[in-house]
């Protein structure tokens, strides 16, 4: 028998710092973009005892004995993002954003197929091409980028570089790009070319669920995203497809019928890539996708872009660079190289490391054209996602921005910079996270 923990058989060492994480979380200003705090019945179904079960295959079609139940979890992921994003396929296995669009590239892609990302140094991601990723060493990586003027994407540029080198997968979709995409347009150009095109709308998903930005999936052959950021639920990835089609790699069935792309992705998911899906996780996943169906979580989101839009004006009222100027969804990339001139000399680096003095938590980043290198950068990404969780509002967004500018202009001064961390420690008591 497995007897319950009590206060002298917990493993202190873990769960101490455990606590030490959630005080961390609960104390500071969060702007990481990616990141949000998801309701405790997501934790509650992410710690149940479904972590136990071995599920290897789908629901229904499974290599273990005993998944009646998981099998009813899984569905109801299923259906709950389907209807979510009016979808008519799902796959909510995948561990990771990054492994969805690995299962993505196993089913669509030889090794050495040409892709064609949004360059990683322009805001793009990692998994699109990096030559550091497996997009990137098994594929034959092509990017497009923004203009260095406007800070935007050029779908004419992006039109010949796609005519150039005839990608037969092309991927839209950033980690650090403000502005809206035209899935249209790149559909368009994917189709002059026999290409596919997948979206990959880890970032502004919750945003799109409501409606609060384009549609990719009419255009988009392939959607892929995280589950963690604005989406705020578990820590996790899914694939899914509005239209199914028959693939156009010529794969056959043993009936001699062409497979349809979600029976691909399927495989390419399991057991292309991954082993037994972590049910604990899809549980969690259904419940966060429960919650982003009600009216609360589409007010959520349309407070993530008003207060966005309130904050890239706090940020340019004070005499900051945003890439492109402002913001279409909950994040913004600052070029901190035009504040204070040489006589501050901001570098992402810097502004992060003092900003968390301040307990103000953001991550340093390169701004297109960069001069500096990805360990130092120049700029510094930030986004609403965790703090609209929170409870606050635009007035809220402004005072922030006072709190960071003043972080920054005194980065030097220590004991301004622990009395601002006071300030914001008191501030945040108005914000619970999670009470009780
Ligand atoms: N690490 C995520 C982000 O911060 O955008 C992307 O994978």
């Amino acid at each position: 028998m497995i007897t319950a923990t009590t206060a002298s058989t917990r493993d202190a060492q873990v769960f101490d710092l455990i606590a030490k994480e959630q005080h961390r979380q609960e104390s500071g200003i969060e702007l990481i973009a990616s990141e949000n705090f998801v309701s405790p019945a997501v934790m509650e179904a992410a710690g149940s005892v479904l972590t136990n079960k071995y599920a290897e295959g789908l629901p229904g079609k499974r290599y273990y004995g005993g998944c009646e139940v998981v099998d009813q979890i899984e569905q109801l992921a299923i259906d709950r993002v389907k209807e979510l994003f009016g979808a008519t396929w799902a796959n909510v296995q995948p561990h990771s954003g990054a492994n969805a669009n690995t299962a993505v590239f196993l089913a669509c892609l030889q090794p050495g197929d040409t892709i064609l990302g949004f360059d990683l140094s322009h805001g793009g991601h990692l998994t699109h091409g990096s030559p550091v990723n497996i997009s990137g060493k098994y594929f034959r990586p092509t990017f497009y980028g923004v203009e260095r003027e406007t800070g935007v994407i050029n779908y004419d540029k992006v039109e010949e570089t796609a005519m150039r080198e005839r990608p037969k997968l092309m991927i839209c979709g950033a980690s650090a790009y403000s502005r809206d995409w035209d899935y249209a347009r790149l559909r368009a150009i994917a189709d002059q070319i026999g290409a596919l095109l997948l979206a990959d709308i880890s970032h502004p998903s919750g945003l799109i669920a409501k409606k609060l930005l384009n549609d990719p999936f009419d255009h988009c052959h392939i959607v892929t995203t995280t589950t963690h950021k604005t989406l705020r639920g578990p820590r996790g990835g899914l694939i899914m497809m509005r239209n199914d089609f028959e693939n156009p790699f010529g794969i056959k069935t043993p009936k001699g019928e062409l497979r349809l792309m979600s029976s691909l992705l399927d495989s390419g998911v399991f057991p292309g890539t991954q082993g037994g899906p972590l049910e604990h996780i899809i549980a969690a996943k259904a419940v966060a996708f429960g919650e982003a169906l009600s009216d609360e979580y589409a007010e959520y989101t349309q407070q993530v872009k008003a207060n966005a839009q309130a904050m890239a004006r706090a940020f340019v009222d004070r005499g900051y660079s945003i890439i492109s100027g402002g913001t279409d969804n909950h994040l913004m990339l600052i070029d901190l190289r035009t504040k204070g001139g040489n006589a501050t000399n901001l570098t992402g680096k810097l502004a992060e490391n003092t900003l968390i003095k301040a307990d103000i938590t953001i991550n340093k980043n390169m701004v297109p054209f960069d001069d500096k290198s990805p360990m130092v950068t120049s700029g510094m990404r930030v986004g609403t996602a965790a703090m609209t969780t929170r409870g606050m509002k635009e007035s809220d967004m402004e005072q922030i921005v006072v709190y960071i500018d003043e972080v920054l202009m005194n980065h030097d001064n220590d004991s301004r910079l622990s009395s601002i961390k006071e300030e914001i420690n008191e501030w945040m008591k108005a914000f619970p996270l999670y009470q009780g």
